[in-house]
């Protein structure tokens, strides 16, 4: 998200499988849950890669990776925004638990709905708003990336190519580089 936005940043390593680390107030500041990512940014601090994207996209307009508030792609935007953490996560859980999933009951519906639902929103593509690339895309195409790394992504054309688009984008590239290299 922060190479795409084109925005100076320094990496942290914080090692959640560690108890101190995990336990740091400043960590704790930022991620009540102990959970990665985080950020902060002057006195902002804050988790959860939903709101983290949402919160970079708006604070840093300039790379145009959000519709503004009174476009009426927002509302789409921001729908897809929360996919992630409201719909694929807990199907996630659901596939890898082996749960008998209740598409009416539950509020991520089922693995199977989140599948078709995504399917049908990249139709004809390539964004999931069409032309338009967005931050949507940056936590959406992360899932589809990280589903196929787990071996749970179906076999769907449309859901591969597009990780592959995803995954294509030379912000995407730089951050996985980054992913292996150090931090200070
Ligand atoms: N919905 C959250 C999920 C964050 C999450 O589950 N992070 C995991 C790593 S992928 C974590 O920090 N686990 C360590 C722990 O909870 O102890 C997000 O997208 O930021």
């Amino acid at each position: 998200m922060l190479e795409e936005a084109g925005v100076p940043y320094d990496r942290v390593y914080i090692d959640v499988r560690d108890a101190a680390a995990k336990e740091d107030p400043a960590f704790r500041a930022a991620s009540p849950m102990g959970k990665v990512p985080a950020l902060e940014d002057g006195e902002v601090r804050m988790a959860d890669s939903a709101a983290i994207a949402l919160y970079i996209a708006d604070r840093y307009p300039a790379a145009g990776l959000a519709p503004a508030i009174d476009d009426p792609e927002r509302g789409r935007y921001l729908y897809w925004m929360t996919y992630t953490p409201g719909v694929i996560e807990p199907a996630m859980t659901e596939k890898f638990g082996g749960w008998e999933a209740n598409r009416g009951q539950h509020g991520w519906g089922d693995f199977d709905a989140m599948i078709e639902t995504w399917e049908k929103a990249l139709v004809p593509g390539p964004w999931l708003l069409g032309d338009r690339f967005s931050a949507a895309d940056i936590m959406v195409g992360s899932s589809a990336v990280f589903l196929r790394m787990f071996e749970i992504l179906p076999d769907s054309p449309v859901l591969n190519d597009y990780a592959d688009r995803c995954l294509a984008r030379p912000a995407y590239q730089r951050a996985m580089s980054l992913e292996q290299a150090p931090t200070d």
